[in-house]
């Protein structure tokens, strides 16, 4: 019989789609499991082999938990709003919903190729205006609640994309998207208040099942500082320097003050004499990103502004200055410096001579700063404690003397979301003549994206959507006043910050989602996407998550459970797939020739879900060959036994049953998969099988290769799908090995092996080794112990 995959493939495929055999609705009897794929962006590319590894990992967990009872949610939509659509429609002239209409049959003739057992029903896109509408009535609703502001600030602009960008998106200076450079630039631009949730992303961490990794990148974005606020005297005014520190028990060694270059009182305490200096280090600075100003091991720069603080513990006078280490935007922009015990503050001491004062001791001071733990000294109070106790006593302190107080702060910034692109989600905003805004209600929704002729950004931070005058101007209906429309329109993430909740009530048409649905199926039980989103998409859907759980909207805390990243599929040489390497391996090809099960298969055998995996082509055709060997066995009436069957079959089925259920269980489909080669070529060995046992490796390898498990079914006399069958049981009686090899140790050496039946007594087992000509002579002397572990070894201690 020919494994004839080309024929069976689409059959099955077919049936599934007729009889929307996955088709899912709201089932209290049942107990639920929601099962999600990071959404693909549409792109003109197609499909990539590294999705359908995830995409294969979450349908294998989709269709044994159906098997095992439970109602699952399997759902699978378009991030269909974005930057390379548009910048294709820029070349091309062909409108983006034209592209990614297009983009989008062909993802969805390359997924339902690979057979996933997804529920087609609640197919959604992000750039559809039914749940777009819903994404601009989510903004309002963080607007009502003031976490939506506008701001004029210092914002990350890219000339390339004309865009700015959040600091998420900004990786070392270039693009996320692209490498293209980004600068400094003032703008006014829609915040978001995410650093009001900083706490709560942070804590709530410990209430997820995600890779440690991906923790520890939201904690240190997140960035919790402890430490103090404090105020230092400036001589000859009235206003007060503000610093925080972490490190508030080194204040006796602080010789000297840094601001930030746009500090606000820079101005104001500047001697004349010093103006000029510090007006062009000002003006070089400006144009510096902060990981810039931040490096390490950067030569250090600054300006003396001529002014003097006061050191409010030793009443010492210290000069100030500014340096473009020091960020304006983080803790309170200025910081009292500390060179013997910071590495920052030692460089630019050095530099400009600068003293420095040992005041913890385990280092020398004047060589490298001494950042580690030790005795305080030169430090009045402090002197003999160590880090922890001298801050506490310094906060204190400090409190006591109404000089500063402890302070937690958070690296994490607000979220930039405006956009000066085309093809995104509008604001609902109205602006009014006099500078106010109006954020639209409920029935004013959806706000459509205009059709327009021009994508092109006008470069001076304006978006296309501000040169279409009929759309941008309008009567507010509301108040009769003249407005204009709000010319941004959102970042991608936007759409992806809630899709998993619209999965559960796609085609609701009163509300975003329905709350009794939403409270069956949330949270997100399994999660499976790249690592790439840490602090992008994984950090912005948990705020707004927590935004609409605090609004009653949702009834769990976090959205995802359990998270997986699934390692990147590297090309043959190692390296990642790129058109120009050329090393990139097309899903629709594999599937010409080998077909949908082979590929899912391989993908999951190629080693742990979460590795990084360089693609074979032998390793495919090895695969291939199983499931063709499989194939012909189990789908030939020849090799099904009239009678009973070997029992060795019974065996190895129940060992496969316990290896698969456990591995699926914990996520290691390549054993199971490993465990099933066992298996075909253990059959080939006893020749015939029963309808039974082929049934049971029909149900096992369903989850993995769907098509071929659903031929076998029905080729077995069923007429209904495997898909909703009961997985089968293990018992552990009929997998039990019946013979086991004992070794026989005396004084710590072997002496023989026994092949005995498995459930032999230890008397029994004792008799044999004991008469055994071979053994008895090491066994002459005064047994003085025996020690039996049951089906390994039995170990005797003799005393001549
Ligand atoms: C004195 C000191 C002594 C400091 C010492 C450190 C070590 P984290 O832990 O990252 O929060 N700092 C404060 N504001 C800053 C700003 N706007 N720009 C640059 N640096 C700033 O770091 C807090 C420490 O970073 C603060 O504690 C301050 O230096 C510096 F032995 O104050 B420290």
């Amino acid at each position: 019989m020919e494994y004839n995959f080309s024929e069976l493939e689409p059959k099955w495929q077919k049936y599934w789609d007729d009889n929307k055999t996955f088709k899912t609705v709201v089932d209290q009897n049942k107990p639920k499991y929601y099962v999600l794929d990071m959404f693909p962006y549409p792109s003109g590319a197609g499909l990539h082999v590294g999705h359908p590894e995830g995409y294969t990992a979450t349908d294998i967990m989709a269709r044994f938990k159906r098997m095992k009872g439970f109602n699952v949610l399997h759902p699978m939509g378009w991030d269909s709003f974005g930057l390379p659509a548009e910048n294709h429609a820029m070349k091309t002239g062909i409108h983006p919903n034209i592209t990614t209409q297009e983009n989008i049959k062909t993802f969805k003739r390359q997924l339902k190729m690979l057979g996933f057992s997804y529920d087609w029903d609640r197919e959604i896109a992000t750039s559809n205006i039914d749940y777009y509408k819903w994404t601009q009535w989510i903004f309002v609703q963080l607007f009502n609640k003031g976490l939506a502001y506008e701001s004029h600030m210092m914002v990350n602009w890219c000339p390339n994309l004309k865009t700015v960008l959040a600091n998420e998106e900004v990786i070392n200076g270039k693009s996320e998207v692209g490498g293209h450079p980004v600068i400094r630039k003032p703008m006014k631009q829609w915040m978001l208040r995410i650093t009001e949730y900083a706490e709560r992303l942070l804590q709530d961490l410990d209430l997820v099942d995600w890779p440690e990794s991906v923790k520890e990148m939201q904690r240190v974005w997140i960035g919790k500082s402890e430490g103090a606020i404090v105020s230092f005297a400036v001589e000859g005014k009235t206003d007060m320097i503000d610093v925080f520190t972490s490190r508030p028990d080194t204040l006796f060694g602080a010789t000297y003050m840094v601001l930030a270059p746009e500090h606000k009182l820079v101005d104001i305490i500047t001697t004349d004499a010093q103006k000029n200096e510090i007006a062009k280090y000002r003006e070089v600075t400006a144009l510096k990103s902060d990981l810039e100003r931040t490096e390490l091991n950067k030569d250090k720069t600054g300006a003396f502004t001529g002014a003097y603080a006061i050191n409010p513990a030793n009443k010492k006078k210290i000069p100030v200055y500014i340096a473009d280490y020091v960020l304006n935007t983080y803790g309170t922009g200025a910081i009292m410096s500390v060179p013997g015990h910071d590495e920052r503050d030692h460089e630019f001491a050095k530099k400009f001579n600068l003293p420095i004062v040992e005041v913890v001791k385990g280092g020398n001071v004047d060589e490298a700063a001494f950042t580690e733990d030790g005795e305080h000294v030169n430090s009045d109070f402090l002197n003999g404690l160590n880090k922890e106790n001298a801050i506490k006593k310094m906060i204190v302190w400090l409190e006591d003397n109404k000089i500063g107080s402890k302070k937690i702060n958070y690296k994490l910034r607000d979220w930039l979301f405006s956009r000066q692109r085309y093809w995104g989600e509008p604001f609902p905003i109205l602006k009014y003549e006099d500078g106010t805004v109006r954020c639209l209600d409920v029935d004013e929704l959806p706000v459509a994206l205009p059709q327009v002729e021009k994508y092109e950004p006008s470069g001076t931070g304006e978006s296309p959507l501000a040169t279409i005058d009929e759309w941008l101007n309008v009567i507010d209906p509301k108040t009769g006043k003249k407005a204009k429309r709000e010319t941004n329109t959102m970042p991608q993430w936007a759409g992806s910050c809630w899709y998993y909740l619209r999965f559960c009530d796609p085609q609701n048409t009163e509300r975003p989602w329905d709350s009794k649905i939403e409270n069956y199926w949330m949270p997100v039980d399994l999660y499976v996407g790249g690592a790439e989103h840490a602090v992008l998409h994984l950090l912005y859907s948990r705020f707004w998550h927590k935004v609409l759980f605090d609004l009653g909207l949702v009834s769990t805390k976090e959205p995802f459970y359990k998270l997986v990243n699934q390692g990147m599929i590297l090309g043959e040489d190692g390296e990642k797939m790129s058109k120009s390497r050329g090393n990139v391996v097309n899903p629709d090809s594999v599937v010409n020739e080998f077909g949908a099960d082979t590929l899912r298969l391989y993908e999951m055998f190629m080693g742990p879900l979460e590795k990084v995996k360089p693609w074979n082509a032998n390793g495919v055709k090895g695969v291939y060959n199983f499931l063709n060997r499989a194939a012909r066995f189990f789908l030939d009436k020849e090799n099904y036994a009239t009678g009973t069957e070997d029992v060795s079959n019974v065996k190895e089925l129940h060992k496969l049953i316990k290896k698969v259920t456990e591995d699926i269980e914990g996520m290691r489909f390549n054993t199971a998969i490993s465990q099933m080669m066992i298996f075909v070529n253990h059959v080939y060995k006893t020749g015939k099988v029963s309808k039974e046992t082929a049934e049971k490796f029909a149900m096992v390898l369903s989850p993995f290769a769907p098509h071929l498990g659903e031929e076998l079914w029905s080729f077995l006399g069923h007429t209904k799908s495997l898909a909703y069958e009961k997985w089968p049981e293990f018992n552990a009686e009929l997998a039990k090995d019946s013979m086991i090899t004992v070794a026989v140790q005396v004084n710590g050496k072997t002496r023989g092996t026994f092949e005995v039946d498995a459930d032999i007594s230890k008397e029994n087992l004792m008799a044999i080794i004991k008469s055994d000509e071979k053994i008895a002579k090491y066994l002459a002397g005064t047994i003085v112990k025996e020690i039996y572990v049951p089906g390994k070894i039995c170990n005797f201690v003799v005393k001549e």
